[in-house]
């Protein structure tokens, strides 16, 4: 009976042992954006840095946490939300003795239950201006929001843009956020875009990795440009993605360098100096509004633009059909192979190339454990291979199946064999989601 591939294991799941057939992971293209994004004019963003340069110079020369120069920064950004129409909400908290504030501008529609947000943290350390790290990234952030004002967008999407607090001392602003947001608020989070650092002097082009969808966005974008990105893999934990992450929610973002050196093989791809920091000014006095390269800045606010545009504009087909079965089934030890089946019904045509097989099984040594899908015209796709070597328990994942060719309704089949002596369990449930 023949056998199909093309199975692939959602992200984030258990991930047992063996995968022998599953197809590699593949960004998934960038969603079709409804209206194109506009150009982000860099002296608007530039303007913005001076504004905030004059503000640090104005306040002992920082825009620091507990300082006159953090809330001069916010009251500038407040300021400019509110006259573009977005409604603004100031956050406080509390860190090391000083009130601390986050700025959230929800731009007014979209789906409330599908919201994009974009971020960046405001603050500087106290030894400097923090035009690049990280006026850059808030005034990226802010103009693109002006221009969302500006087009008078109209995105599927609730859109959310936050300038944080706190990030120098350690995430404050944005955990305190992130940890005083409702479970019910956080879910409806689609994901989470953050920029930290965009326009380092001697800049490199990183891409965070860690959700592939987000990351496709802005692979997509620098490859129009024909600029080459690298994966930003320094950054865990480094940043205000990281208390999105921490609780499930999809995290992407840009990022130009910070105090590590650029490579040789690096600036042949993207100029610069080789043997030099991507920014040298780093946490220090001279991050001034001399510290920033120009076409990072652009391409980057860009960027966000086309990341907005694309992710909150983009029509997400509504949920397709489950079909679900929740009857236990016991698995023999080393023995035949049992199947649990569902009946598949009034969904037209072909399934999808991208069904979706939910599994949970609850056995010790999921290793000892095959498991197949077998199509209504007994076509069989392998879900999972046995394992020596996965000791773990239990098996409780999604799989992505390439079912194009098979007529979706009828009954559809979990096939389970246990391969290995001792160590038994029993099917929970499964779900085929179309
Ligand atoms: N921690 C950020 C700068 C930083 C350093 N590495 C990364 C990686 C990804 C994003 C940001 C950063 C700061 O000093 O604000
Ligand atoms: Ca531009
Ligand atoms: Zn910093
Ligand atoms: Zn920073």
């Amino acid at each position: 009976m023949a056998t199909a591939a093309a199975v692939t294991l959602a992200a984030g799941l258990l991930v047992p042992a063996t995968l022998a057939q599953a197809a590699p992971a593949q960004a998934p293209a960038a969603p079709a954006a409804l209206a194109a994004a506009p150009d982000i004019p860099v002296a608007n963003v530039k303007a913005h840095l001076t504004q905030l340069q004059s503000i640090a110079t104005a306040n002992g020369g920082n825009r620091a946490h507990g300082r006159a120069g953090y809330k001069a920064s916010i009251d500038y950004v407040k300021a400019k939300l509110d006259a573009a129409g977005y409604t603004t909400t100031l956050q406080t908290f509390t860190s090391s003795g000083a009130t601390g504030y986050n700025l959230i501008a929800d731009w007014p529609g979209g789906d409330p239950n599908h919201v994009l947000m974009a971020g960046s943290h405001l603050d500087s350390v106290t030894s400097g201006p923090g035009i690049n790290d990280n006026g850059s990234g808030s005034a990226g952030v802010l103009e693109t929001a002006l221009a969302v004002s500006r087009a008078g967008l109209q995105p599927t999407k609730h859109l959310r843009f936050g300038w944080w607090g706190a990030e120098e001392l350690g995430l404050i602003g944005s955990k305190y956020y992130v940890n005083n947001l409702p479970t019910t608020e956080r879910s409806k989070i689609d994901g989470y875009l953050n920029f930290d650092m965009i326009g380092s002097p001697n800049p490199g082009y990183f891409v965070y990795d860690d959700d592939p969808t987000l990351e496709g966005v802005f692979k997509t974008y620098f490859s129009g440009l024909g600029v080459q990105t690298e994966i930003e893999t320094e950054g865990d934990g480094r940043s205000d993605h990281a208390p999105f992450k921490n609780v499930g929610i999809k995290v992407g973002g840009l990022f130009s360098g910070a105090d590590y050196t650029k490579t040789s093989a690096q600036a042949a791809k993207w100029g610069g100096t080789a043997g030099q920091a991507f920014d040298r000014c780093y946490h220090s006095s001279c991050d001034t509004t001399a510290n920033i390269n120009d076409t990072a800045l652009d391409r980057n606010s860009d960027a966000i633009a086309y990341a907005i545009w694309t992710l909150g504009t983009a029509t997400t087909p509504p949920p397709g059909p489950v079909f679900e079965n929740t009857a236990d089934v016991q698995i023999p030890d080393n023995g035949a192979a049992v199947t649990s089946s569902v009946t598949v019904a009034n969904v037209p045509g072909n399934a999808p190339a991208t069904l979706k097989v939910g599994v949970d099984i609850r056995h010790t040594y999921r290793g000892d454990l095959v498991l197949d899908l077998v199509a209504p015209d007994g076509t069989a796709y392998r879900l999972k291979s046995s394992s020596t070597s996965d000791s773990a328990d239990n098996v409780i994942a999604e799989y992505t199946v390439n079912a194009s060719s098979e007529v979706a309704n009828g009954v559809w089949k979990l096939k389970v064999q246990d391969v290995a002596a001792q160590d038994t369990g029993y099917i929970n449930s499964w779900k085929l989601s179309f």
